[in-house]
């Protein structure tokens, strides 16, 4: 998506949907769930979306030491978010707030963890505020916004796990949001728990013989080129959030293509895979095919080069598309790549809770399989991973609506490498 064009919407819609928070009364205690500052996104409707892991400087990153998914442990809905800390997390999750009620009681939530740690919500890491204790059985927490000296200057709201982290670590937090006037003691909870479904990469990924030229390089130790020509996903929209100091376009390393290369780098024992972004926020299928194919990936690409297409989202979101219509364009968009390379990644789109992708999400599936049985081409079925436990699990990976952070890019990574590595992932580990 076009990040402009998706806040310029959010913002549209933000008004009206402030009157629409599920907002839940209860005697003197009123609970709305946190918004992000457009209101295209809220802790109860889209669990763990816009709610981020802060990962450090460019050099902390890798490996991955906090991982964000939903799962069914959870007190509202049926589903909460669930946060993997590994040894050396910053422990931070950072929410950018929209304007909340200064009259307000203060910051709620329900809370458990895999051992007791302590736990706080603040703005800065720098400021003094007093932890509480978290255990291993699910209990609500209270944050009164004068003990933790809240107001509406604060511009993030961090829920940090006080480290040094030692050992993996999980955090599960739901029903996050503020309380007013005063706090609940009781509000009407109906916990749920697991098993969370896992989806292999096996059943995500197609047409991996047709990258056995690729392989072959691979075992060789030859350098190539991966061209990654996409939409906003693929430019690295929304990346940076929570980890602000690594900027979007210094964070090629660590996006889905990116984090490909690594791996196979890593598994394959050479340096020699150069990613290269060729994104474009709020592209479809076609506008990539007429305005950045001939430049940014025919032009500079060999027959050795492995070229990525990865679209979908603007075509239907926003283009009026169908599956059948983005399997028509994409089988376009793939003869013209096949002029110069035969080695293809086809790539569909994220989604969102309440977009219009969810819907046509089997069919995009369907389409994606279609053009790689037709066209003897791979894919990566990134719309299957979104949405295989359906919409209220599909926002774990997302910085806002469609568009992953650095986190959410590098497990989409993961999990689309094992179609050379041959090494199955399963989502969530
Ligand atoms: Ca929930």
């Amino acid at each position: 998506m076009l990040v402009e064009e998706t806040m310029a919407r959010a913002s549209q819609l933000a008004v009206a949907l402030l009157f629409v928070a599920p907002t839940v009364f209860a005697g003197n205690a009123t609970f709305t769930p946190l918004w992000n500052p457009t209101g295209e996104c809220n802790t109860e409707a889209n669990t763990g979306e816009w709610l981020r892991p802060n990962l450090g400087t460019a050099k902390d990153i890798i490996p991955l030491k906090t991982r964000i998914y939903a799962t069914k442990d959870a007190v509202t809905d049926g589903v909460a978010m669930k946060i993997v800390y590994e040894k050396g997390s910053t422990g931070v999750l950072a929410f950018e707030k929209g304007k909340l009620d200064p009259n307000a009681a203060g910051f709620t939530l329900y809370a458990k963890a895999s051992a007791p740690l302590k736990f706080r919500i603040c703005t800065n890491v720098g400021q003094e505020t007093k932890p509480v204790e978290i255990g291993t059985e699910w209990k609500k927490y209270d944050f009164p916004f004068k003990d933790i000296g809240f107001n509406n200057d604060w511009w993030q709201i961090l829920f940090q796990v006080m480290g040094p982290i030692e050992q993996r670590t999980w955090l599960i937090l739901d029903r996050i949001g503020v309380e007013g006037p005063a706090f609940d003691a009781n509000p009407k909870i109906e916990p749920t728990t697991g098993p969370d479904e896992t989806l292999s990469s096996k059943d995500m990924l197609y047409g991996a013989d047709t990258l056995a030229k690729t392989l072959e390089r691979l075992k060789a130790k030859k350098p190539f080129k991966i061209f990654a020509l996409g939409d906003s996903i693929t430019a690295g929209a929304q990346t940076m959030r929570g980890t602000w100091a690594v900027k979007v376009e210094d964070g090629v390393p660590f996006r889905y293509f990116g984090t490909m290369a690594r791996i196979w780098e890593e598994e394959f024992g050479y340096k020699g895979i150069t990613a290269v972004a060729c994104g474009h926020g709020g592209w479809t299928t076609r506008k990539l095919m007429d305005e950045a194919l001939q430049k940014e990936v025919l032009d500079p690409a060999t027959a050795d080069d492995l070229v990525i297409l990865q679209s979908g989202g603007n075509d239907i979101a926003y283009g009026g598309s169908s599956p059948e219509r983005w399997k028509a364009d994409m089988k376009q968009l793939i003869a013209k790549v096949k002029t110069k390379t035969d080695q293809i990644l086809v790539v569909d789109t994220t989604v969102t809770a309440t977009g219009p992708i969810i819907k046509l999400a089997d069919g995009l599936s369907k389409a994606l399989q279609e053009i790689c049985a037709d066209e003897k081409v791979a894919g990566a079925d990134l719309t299957k991973l979104m949405t295989y436990r359906g919409p209220k699990f599909a926002c774990a990976l997302l910085a806002n609506d469609y568009h992953p952070d650095f986190m959410g890019h590098i497990v989409i990574g993961e999990m689309i490498a094992p179609i050379l590595t041959g090494k199955h992932r399963t989502y969530p580990e």
